[in-house]
């Protein structure tokens, strides 16, 4: 009897501990560094925002303002923010950034340090605050709101000497504390030389770095808004992607190392285009470019407005490509959007909800041909899980693998959509998209980088299974979501 009481009590010590050793959770892979802050991350969420420009120019019919502008030519008839709120959601765009004062020196709201601003405006009798109602209507609207104050400004008479940066600064606090939450701060590197300059009217260049002097302005803002994001050609949040034609690098690495980046180093548009696999810094690039020619609007310029379809193709090149892209729309005379920057922003949403409708992996059973330490924390069934926290990872040291994507039945695929989970870095380098075709794989894609998001668009397939293969990766590749259309 006592025996076999004592084989009973091994018994349940042994399937203890093998229960233990079960249990005993595979540890996450190691970050490949440089990994994005959480500031960074929620900035990637967003994908896509607005960028606003109006000034004088807006009824000058100038891109550049001398700085010698009247601030009565300021006079939007119609002027209605909750138009330009209703389209921007319409379009599900995720914020605005507000050019509130451009490189002509005028200010949309009523600054207390300058008289060259709404205030000396016929709008409203000169009481209007165009940042007031555009924070407010965004804040109230679910949008984010976000400040352009050009350093340059060919309007004041100090700009060059240290008073102005002062200046600069006052007016960073006046808008960080008046009209705040504020997600970013458009840096803009523009300056053409001359200007007005309180009647000098003459060239004045600045040596950019040492002028500015940017890390007591970032400190000192960064201090009023910890979350702020800053951009400006090289960061230090987000950068540049080199043009304003809509496009970041069919290979874009999100990391770069700045002391390659200063201005006018030669090459220095691809540099920000592309990236650099090995950058010493996380900054991820960001996409501008204008609905219309210019960025200010311009009558002549109505029957030139992008159509959806090129929206939906700097859509694919830009979000596509794992960068956040802002589309500028500016305001016209009225202080309205015309009609046809609307219908085509409408236009642009539609292809963009019929492309992305029906995501054929959500019911699809994923395998892969290997995966971390066999635990279902690193399994594939992660990557259409819906949740963006959990992830595909093999082991340390295998840096290709494959997932196959079985549809259930035939289907026509015309997207693929793949995440990495950049929490812990980019990783991947190289990866091909096949589909299984009469008995065998075709490969019908391949590329580079993934990072943030990714979109592949292939020629319309009939299919019931997509294979995506990992074929070159920095480290063990994570994949977070993979979507079919
Ligand atoms: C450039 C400026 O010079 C343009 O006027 C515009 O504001 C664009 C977004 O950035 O540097």
């Amino acid at each position: 009897m006592m025996k076999h009481y004592l084989f009973i009590a091994l018994l349940f010590v042994v399937s203890l501990s093998f229960g233990r050793t079960r249990e005993l959770p595979v540890p996450p892979p190691k970050p490949v560094l440089p990994i994005p802050t959480d500031r960074q991350l929620a900035w990637h969420e967003m994908e896509q925002y607005a960028f606003i420009h109006f000034t004088t120019n807006t009824f000058t019919g100038k891109e550049w303002g001398y700085g010698d502008e009247s601030p009565e030519v300021f006079n939007p008839t119609e002027m209605d923010v909750n138009q330009w709120i209703r389209v921007v959601k319409a379009a599900g765009l995720k914020g605005i950034v507000l050019t509130c004062k451009h490189h002509d020196g005028f200010c949309l709201w009523p600054s207390k340090f300058t008289e060259h601003s709404v205030k000396n405006s016929k709008w409203k009798e000169g009481k209007g605050n165009v940042v007031k109602e555009v924070a407010d209507a965004c804040h109230q609207n679910g949008l984010k709101f976000g400040i352009y104050l050009s350093p340059w400004d060919r309007n004041r008479k100090d700009y060059g000497s240290s008073s102005y940066i002062d200046y600069y600064r006052n007016q960073l606090k006046e808008l960080f504390t008046l009209y705040g939450p504020v997600f970013e701060m458009w840096f803009d590197g523009a300056n053409g030389g001359d200007g007005y300059y309180g009647g000098a009217r003459e060239k004045r260049k600045i040596n950019g770095a040492a002028y500015y002097n940017w890390p007591t302005t970032l400190d000192m803002v960064r201090k009023m808004e910890p979350n702020v994001i800053f951009f400006s050609d090289a960061g230090p949040d987000i950068r540049w992607c080199g043009n304003e034609s809509g496009h970041i690098g069919e290979t874009n690495w999100a990391t770069i190392s700045t002391d390659s980046i200063y201005a006018g180093k030669s090459g220095i548009d691809k540099l920000l285009n592309s990236g650099e696999e090995d950058g010493k810094s996380y900054i991820p690039a960001e996409v501008d470019v204008s609905i219309r020619p210019g960025w200010f609007y311009h009558t002549e310029e109505d029957g030139k407005v992008k159509t959806p379809e090129k929206l939906f193709e700097i859509y694919l090149s830009s979000v596509g490509r794992g960068a956040n892209l802002i589309l500028n729309i500016p305001p016209d005379r009225r202080g309205l959007f015309h009609e046809n920057d609307v219908e085509a922003l409408l236009g642009w949403r539609k292809l963009i909800d019929e492309a992305f409708k029906t995501n054929l992996a959500l019911k699809a059973v994923i395998k892969a041909d290997s995966y971390r330490g066999n635990s279902k924390l690193y399994a594939p069934s992660n990557v259409n899980d819906g949740n963006k926290e959990t992830y595909w990872a093999t082991n340390d040291g295998t840096r290709t693998g494959n997932l196959f994507i079985d549809l259930g039945a035939q289907k026509t695929v015309k997207y693929i959509i793949i995440q990495e989970y950049i929490k812990l870095g980019q990783r991947v380098k190289e990866f091909v998209v096949s589909v299984w075709k009469n008995n065998k794989w075709t490969e019908v894609s391949k590329g580079t980088t993934i990072g943030y998001k990714r979109i592949i668009k292939i020629e319309p397939t009939e299919t019931d299974q997509v294979k995506i293969s990992i074929t070159a990766s920095k480290a063990s590749p994570l994949i977070s979501n993979i979507g079919i259309y």
